[in-house]
């Protein structure tokens, strides 16, 4: 089992390949759709989710697809279950388990992430779907005097349990505790949360005994707050991504793969490129696992319409390129 393991975390994190992360849920995907005026429906969900993945070509840069529960129980429009088209064109089918970041108890302005519930159940019958690995987020805010111990502590804790159940059922686990860039806060604020939460998730990851060689940490970029003044540049975010890393992530761990939590899809790109450029030899293979930085231009491109299928298709792997250039240090704007 824990050789499978390993060699799954490999494959997702394999040099020159990132993954797709297309697990918005209802609200997250309704909000996006609305935007540009695409009806919210499941058969919408449908259209759009198999336009992404029957790109071809995705497959030379994208190594895994993310899928939300409803996704991965549908069918494509010719009728093969999305894992199984996903698994037959060379990409692995993984599954967001987790069931949402919710107010925490005593502290309004913060959010636990839940889902433990049933997870054992959960993750048995998503394995027999064809899933093999999972991701579960974390949603940490920067702000007046949070976070809190308690909001981090709670967190950390539910990222470990769902790894080691994720584990035990022969699935990777992508553990993702992203701090927002929600705010005016520094890029030194953000390194200091950033630093102190991944501590935390990997003290809670070695006490659940969870397989470090096994897992993929999905860890947000040091970054200035989107709303701060003087945003750190693109040098600095890398240096500071990089040494937040060094200071809490163990060698063991195969791969990390970035979100792009609200940056633009080539800052995302640039700032993957330079933390490859910074003459450190990394231990880890350092590379994406985007939602929005690789589907926003692809979506607005489609619009709800299948006339518009082709070119969307053409923007999506576009941005799959860059990001598989970006994840071996080569990506350029032109
Ligand atoms: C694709 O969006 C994921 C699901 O979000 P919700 O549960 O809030 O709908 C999200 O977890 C995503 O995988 C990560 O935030 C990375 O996406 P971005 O857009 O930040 O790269």
């Amino acid at each position: 089992m824990s050789e499978e393991l390993k060699q799954i975390a490999k494959a997702m994190v394999a040099p020159g390949k990132g993954i797709l992360a297309m697990d918005e849920s209802h609200p997250t995907c309704g909000k996006r759709f609305k935007k540009l005026g695409i009806p919210e429906t499941e058969a919408m969900r449908q259209a759009y989710r198999d336009m992404l993945v029957t790109t071809t070509g995705l497959s030379d840069y994208i190594s895994g697809a993310i899928l939300f529960d409803e996704t991965i129980r549908q069918k494509l429009l010719d009728g093969t279950p999305f894992p199984e088209f996903l698994s037959a064109n060379g990409i692995i089918p993984g599954i967001k388990v987790d069931a949402g970041a919710k107010v925490l108890a005593g502290h309004e302005d913060e959010k636990v992430t839940e889902g433990l519930d049933g997870l054992r159940d959960r993750l048995a019958e998503y394995y027999a779907m064809g899933a093999r690995f999972s991701k579960w987020r974390a949603v940490i805010t920067i702000g007046d005097n949070i976070p809190t111990m308690a909001c981090l502590e709670a967190n950390a804790h539910g990222l470990a349990r769902y790894a080691k159940l994720s584990q035990e059922a022969g699935i990777v686990p992508i553990v993702e505790p992203e701090v927002l860039m929600d705010g005016s806060h520094s890029i030194e604020q953000s390194y200091q949360v950033t630093e102190l939460a991944q501590r935390m998730t990997f003290q809670q990851l070695h006490t659940q005994g969870v397989l470090m060689e096994g897992m993929v940490l999905k860890p947000s970029m040091v970054i200035s707050g989107a709303d701060a003044a003087n945003r750190a540049d693109v040098e600095t975010v890398a240096q500071q991504t990089v040494r937040c890393l060094m200071h809490t992530v163990p060698a063991a761990v195969p791969g990390i793969a970035f979100l792009s939590g609200g940056q633009s899809d080539t800052e995302a790109s640039a700032h993957l490129s330079a933390m490859h450029n910074l003459g450190i030899d990394l231990p880890w293979n350092l590379t994406f696992s985007y939602g929005r930085a690789l589907q926003q231009a692809a979506m607005s491109t489609w619009g709800g319409d299948t006339a518009n299928v082709a070119a969307a298709q053409a923007v999506l792997l576009e941005r799959a390129r860059c990001n598989g250039k970006a994840a071996l240090g080569e990506y350029s704007p032109d």
